[in-house]
């Protein structure tokens, strides 16, 4: 059965090691001021604490966001020398190629990546294939990373499990369908859950590094089909790798997708 209070109780202990964190960069402090007094410097006067700011960290340069799980993690289903290579390789490649590209457009590194990837065909027109391309690589690889998870598997509950229902018939034929879209993917891309506004649920696969998001849909669940993500353990077997995704599939997070999509 689902654990609805684990992705709370996971959020509880990161605050907490934020937190910890925070103090112990506070301590590091003290020995300094105390040399400080000790060496007879005046203290300072005390002045009042101006009001912090919210931090809120700029859009860019992007950076390679941790796994929630370690690179073995997910073994047998998806073998960690592909998890290594797909993380730290491929998807930092991503990363490098969007900020070296973005860095001739200043007008664009105030925006996120998600934003961009909506407003593609606003942007300039020499920013654009970089932005499909190499943004649309950072932006599905970190969606991707979030949905999968050791104690995966299963099926959707609550609304979601009721919008498949409803959509595809049962979640046993929205499986079927969704591995048909993913098997019939030519070449590289991805197979797709999204949110169309309105409030249907569509099944489809984007080329390449296309997002969802640039054709008005929001990702809820996200299969990467390239090749590099199973050749290693599945060579040209794409189904024995489509199968194996069913097994470690975080449905918790396909459904706060689907939440904060309709919200
Ligand atoms: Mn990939």
């Amino acid at each position: 059965m689902m654990k609805p209070n684990a992705a709370c109780s996971r959020r509880e202990a990161l605050h907490t090691l934020g937190a910890g964190a925070a103090l112990l960069g506070l301590g590091a402090l003290t020995p300094a001021l105390t040399a400080a007094e000790k060496s007879g410097a005046k203290a300072a006067p005390a002045t009042p604490a101006a009001p912090k700011a919210p931090k809120t960290p700029p859009p860019q340069p992007f950076t390679l966001p941790p796994l929630p799980y370690a690179y073995d993690a997910l073994e047998p289903h998806i073998d960690a020398r592909t998890m290594e290579l797909h993380h730290a390789k491929h998807h930092q490649a991503y990363i490098d190629s969007a900020n070296r590209a973005l860095a001739e457009f200043p007008e664009l590194q105030k925006k996120t990546a998600e934003e961009l990837l909506k407003t593609l065909n606003t942007l300039p027109e020499k920013a654009r294939a970089a932005v499909r391309n190499q943004v649309g690589g950072h932006v599905n690889h970190t969606l991707f990373w979030q949905l999968l998870s050791p104690q995966g598997g299963r099926a959707p509950v609550g609304d979601l499990a009721q919008g498949i229902n409803l959509v595809f018939g049962s979640f046993d034929a929205f499986k079927a369908r969704f591995t048909d879209v993913a098997m019939k993917r030519f070449g590289s891309g991805w197979a797709w859950l999204s949110f169309k506004p309105g409030g249907s649920l569509e099944l489809h696969s984007t080329a390449n590094q296309d997002s969802p998001l640039s054709e008005g849909l929001v990702p809820l669940l996200g299969l990467d089909v390239w090749e590099h993500a199973y050749y290693l353990k599945h060579q040209n077997l794409r189904l024995n790798y489509v199968q194996e995704f069913w097994q470690i599939i975080d449905w918790r997070k396909a459904e706060a997708n689907y939440d904060a999509a309709r919200a």
